[in-house]
């Protein structure tokens, strides 16, 4: 047997006119978490997605994205959920925790609603990894998250259901 040989799901990045996409976007170090929450909008947009199928949240930090996640997967109002973050360690010395608990938690979001919650909380050690993952040296994480939160979207779609 070979790979051509057997059923293969994977998704495209191909939105259905009928998909919902939410951002749940923090605003502590809001001068990063703009230029991702941009790059995921962008994204959204050179895919074919219009405004009215996007839907934002802010928050007032990272650790605040799951449970705002949680609620909008439970509303089945959507089909992927972003969260979108920039914990920096050089400004807290509670950052793993933090960046941990945002990601840990959602994963947990994920899995227990079925709704895929993809995680564009960016952790990094100093504010100018931030800014290169933001929009310059090493793209845009926003923009990166969104395509992936197309491609759950449409392979979900093709999934068989739970
Ligand atoms: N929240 C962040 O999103 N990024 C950080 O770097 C950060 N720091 O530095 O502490 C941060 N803290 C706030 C946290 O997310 C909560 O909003 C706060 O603890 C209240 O629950």
């Amino acid at each position: 047997m070979s790979r051509t040989e057997v059923k293969i799901f994977e998704g495209n990045l191909t939105a259905n006119s009928t998909a919902r996409f939410a951002v749940v976007v923090s605003r502590f170090n809001h001068f990063i978490t703009e230029r991702l929450l941009d790059g995921a909008l962008d994204a959204f947009r050179r895919h074919g997605i219009s405004e009215d199928q996007v839907t934002v949240a802010w928050v007032p930090g990272a650790w605040e994205i799951p449970v705002v996640a949680k609620r909008l997967a439970g509303s089945g109002q959507f089909t992927a959920i972003i969260g979108v973050g920039a914990v920096i360690r050089g400004s807290t010395d509670h950052y793993e925790h933090v960046a941990g608990e945002a990601a840990k938690g959602l994963a947990q979001v994920a899995t227990s609603t079925g709704v895929p919650a993809l995680n564009a909380v960016l952790a990094t050690d100093n504010l100018e990894q931030a800014i290169e993952r933001a929009g310059s040296k090493q793209g845009n994480k926003g923009f990166e998250v969104a395509c992936a939160a197309i491609e759950m979207a449409n392979l979900m779609e093709q999934l068989p259901p739970a």
